[in-house]
């Protein structure tokens, strides 16, 4: 089955975990470091230029932005280690990534996106660690592939998947510039919501 994506539309954004809506759907979340390219995925895998805010300044996104698909949820959470913010604004957002976790919610499947051109960093391992200890499933996505060449590309996918413990079939090379990788995403987002 597939996802109707043309039915996406914003729901709405949420400053305090307290405020999140009812969990009466299957929800896809998306976690990284600020800047990784989380707004810019969501906005490929549903075709619209614009659903989700891109910024060229990282740390924008300081809330979580509900998007509604075809009866599911699509979750863009805060970018976390964003070194350019307030330690209290830094600790407003890891409050909210680890409020909404906190929640009982259906957290079908999350999406933790990690940029290809560098070594994992600590965030990331924390993120990883974290998803793996409270069971959840995930699959690690690695953005901004264009960058690289096809070569370079299978040799950062080997590293990452070495650093992060994750095995390869697991991880998702992508671009949203040029729509590589996009497809398979779309295919485990079907695969743990339909
Ligand atoms: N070349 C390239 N740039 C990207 C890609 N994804 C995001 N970007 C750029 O990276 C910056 C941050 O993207 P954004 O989606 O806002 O990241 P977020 O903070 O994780 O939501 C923007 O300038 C995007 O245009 C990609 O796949 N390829
Ligand atoms: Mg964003």
């Amino acid at each position: 089955m597939a996802l109707r994506l043309e039915d996406a539309r914003f729901e709405a954004s949420f400053g305090a975990v307290s405020q999140l809506p009812e969990p009466n759907t299957p929800e896809v979340c998306f976690v990284g470091r600020s800047n990784v390219g989380k707004s810019s995925l969501l906005n490929r895998l549903v075709g619209r230029k614009a659903l989700a805010k891109v910024s060229s300044k990282p740390g924008k996104t300081a809330n979580i932005n509900f998007f509604a698909v075809d009866g599911i949820r699509l979750v863009d959470l805060p970018g976390y280690g964003y070194a350019k913010v307030s330690e209290a604004e830094r600790r407003r957002w890891a409050d909210l990534i680890s409020g909404y976790f906190e929640q009982e919610r259906s957290f079908n499947l999350v999406v933790a996106l990690v940029d290809i051109r560098h070594e994992a960093q600590a965030l990331d391992l924390q993120m990883i660690e974290f998803l793996r200890e409270e069971e959840l499933p995930f699959v690690v996505v690695l953005t901004k592939a264009d960058k690289l060449s096809k070569a370079r590309q299978q040799k950062q996918l080997a590293l990452l998947a070495r650093q992060l413990d994750v095995a390869r079939e697991d991880m998702i090379v992508c671009s949203s510039e040029t729509g590589q990788g996009i497809h398979e995403i779309l295919r485990a987002v079907e695969e743990a919501c339909l």
